[in-house]
């Protein structure tokens, strides 16, 4: 080969052969088995061509023999056998209608069994001519949906935005390396990471230097770094070993306020502040503030200092979205935003018992050892569909263990918990004399994600006003970028859930964040006592609280909208069993 393959087109590599195989109708472990590798490689921060050419692929978690080999051949000849055959077999065009929004391998492959669609033109044809609403699954939504999808000028290649939690270990790695050197003066993450947003496009960084042209060149020299795109004195354009583009712009200490201030957007936050001020005669650009009445052009090294020029209170990062923050720095009616210290336990969390990792023990000792008073350990009930799952006999046993644990720790609370499947009728997995005897109650919906909107609203509500119930985890059970939000009307549960004194959750774990920003808002405006939660599967994933804290500072909510910012007295004394 001339070239040496990038990790993310290896990775692409691998999530086509699974897609293939998928729309060949492979077994499911097969497919899930090339999906994970092509995560690991994607997200290497070192080169895994250079590794298979050392023979050292193996060495990357989800990497076995077999795919080390695949790896080999695609970088030696540019194509992996087993893929080459199912392309021999399966139409060109295929693949990439598996990447229309609202598709995927069997859905495609039902649209081409039954319609023969087997090209984007094929699938806009039928979609025009309400073909696909003959197939079984498909209606005149899914039809619009493909037309919407097609016109916003979807083209069958995966669009991969970056999941928050990936792009931002990159970007505080990138970071601390600028901060490291010796001619960097101040670095800040800018962009859509600063604001914790749920994905990002691409990683952007913003610094200050006392040699601008030194510092570049130690940036491209970062060991995440692939390839440079373009680099100057005034900043360089990368990507990294895992595809994600960064952009490093560099600016003179007495502007990098201003310039922080630009690059952390919101794009539509910047218009707007822009718009707001001009009527008072403002000029705000990436460098400095400008005043028509006085003719002075004012450059912040700080953002407090821009704002503070514009009339406004500091505006943090995540209220940057133009959602209404503009008028209320101006007016003073921000709120205090809550922060991950105010959090105070944690109220999801799985074992050994179930899908988990570690023990209860395990998990208990990291909870504590993370600063929190108490911690529901919270497996899966007896139908969830993955892994192990708790009996009703077994979870008697678990109470036990878990009563132990909790004896044998001092000033720390461990609490016997479930986290019950919610079942289609809207019962959950355990008798009630069951549940009564835990301490804590979590109930989601694991199961029958499309039953439509009215019977999954009905479902959920039904769950909400079980007495015995706490709290909804993961109220929509969308995973981002990958599997949409099922049909429920969340107005209806968010009442439910006021009505009843049921907290919601805001899932921390990065690929739910459910409920999102903008729904955590409005349940949190309508009475609803929001709850944060890790769904840790082991003690490590604990530290995903960041990002739900994070979701609950884009929507506005400050330590008393959320549960477990208290003691856990208190936190159980705002349920209405107490
Ligand atoms: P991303 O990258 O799509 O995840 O989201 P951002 O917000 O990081 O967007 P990006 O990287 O395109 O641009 C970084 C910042 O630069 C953005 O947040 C605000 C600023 N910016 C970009 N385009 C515009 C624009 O058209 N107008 C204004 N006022 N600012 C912009
Ligand atoms: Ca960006
Ligand atoms: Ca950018
Ligand atoms: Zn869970």
């Amino acid at each position: 080969m001339a070239r040496t393959l990038k990790n993310s087109e290896i990775a692409d590599a691998f999530e086509e052969l699974a897609t293939l195989y998928e729309l060949d109708g492979a077994v499911l472990y097969r497919v899930v088995a090339y999906r994970t590798a092509a995560k690991s490689i994607r997200e290497s921060g070192v080169s895994v061509a250079q590794m298979a050419a050392q023979g050292q692929a193996e060495q990357l978690s989800g990497i076995g023999k077999t795919i080390a080999e695949k790896i080999a051949a695609l970088v030696e000849t540019g194509s992996i056998p087993a893929a080459d055959k199912l392309k021999a077999r399966i139409p060109a065009g295929l693949v990439a209608i598996t990447n229309i929004p609202g598709l995927g391998p069997k859905r495609t492959r039902l649209l081409y069994e039954e319609l023969r669609i087997e090209s984007l033109e094929d699938l806009r044809r039928a979609a025009e001519d309400q073909r696909l609403r003959t197939v079984q699954g498909f209606g005149a939504k899914a039809e619009e949906k493909v037309l919407t999808a097609l016109a916003a000028g979807a083209d069958g290649r995966p669009r991969i935005r970056t999941l928050l939690s990936s792009a931002l270990a990159l970007g505080e790695e990138l970071v601390e390396g600028l901060r490291d050197h010796e001619a960097s003066l101040r670095v800040e993450l800018a962009g859509s990471a600063r604001r914790w947003a749920e994905t990002c496009k691409d990683l952007d960084i913003v610094a200050a230097a006392t040699d601008p042209a030194a510092l570049v060149e130690a940036f491209t020299r970062l060991p995440a770094i692939d390839e440079v795109v373009t680099s100057g004195e005034a900043g360089a354009k990368a990507l990294t070993h895992r595809g994600l583009t960064v952009d490093l712009r560099i600016v003179a200490q007495e502007s990098f306020g201003n310039l922080l201030q630009h690059f952390t957007g919101s794009a539509r936050h910047n218009e707007a502040l822009r718009t707001k001020v001009v009527k008072r005669g403002l000029h705000v650009s990436e460098y400095s503030v400008t005043d028509d009445a006085t003719g002075a052009v004012h450059r912040c090294t700080t953002e407090e200092e821009v704002y503070e020029l514009l009339g406004m209170a500091y505006i943090e990062p995540e209220l940057r979205e133009n959602r209404g923050e503009l008028d209320a720095a101006s007016s003073g009616e921000l709120p205090e935003l809550l922060t991950l210290a105010d959090i105070r336990g944690d109220l999801h969390c799985h074992t050994t018992a179930s899908d988990g990792r570690d023990s209860i023990e395990q998990m208990a000792r990291a909870a504590q050892e993370r600063g929190y008073g108490y911690v529901a350990i919270t497996d899966h009930s007896a139908t969830h569909g993955f892994g192990n799952h708790v009996t009703p006999d077994e979870l008697k046993r678990q109470i036990e263990r878990i009563r132990a644990v909790d004896a044998a720790m001092e000033d720390f609370r461990v609490l016997a918990g479930t986290e019950t499947n919610v079942l289609p009728d809207g019962s959950v997995d355990y008798k009630d004399d069951l549940l009564a005897e835990l301490d804590w109650v979590v109930a989601s919906v694991h199961t029958s994600f499309g039953i439509g909107e009215n019977e999954m609203t009905d479902r959920m509500v039904a769950a909400i006003e079980h007495p015995l119930v706490d709290v909804i985890g993961h109220p929509t059970g969308r995973l981002i970028g990958r599997r949409e939000p099922y049909a429920v009307d969340l107005g209806r549960v968010i009442e439910a859930a006021a009505r009843t004194h049921t907290f919601l959750e805001i899932n921390a774990n990065p690929n739910r964040r459910d409920l999102d920003d903008v729904h955590a808002r409005v349940a949190a405006r309508a009475g609803v006592t929001i709850l944060i939660d890790s769904d840790a599967h082991g003690t490590e994933t604990l530290a995903n609280m960041r990002f739900g804290v994070a979701t609950a500072r884009r929507a506005w909510l400050s330590a008393a909208d959320v549960a477990n910012t208290r003691s856990w007295d208190d936190l159980r004394a705002l349920r209405p069993r107490g």
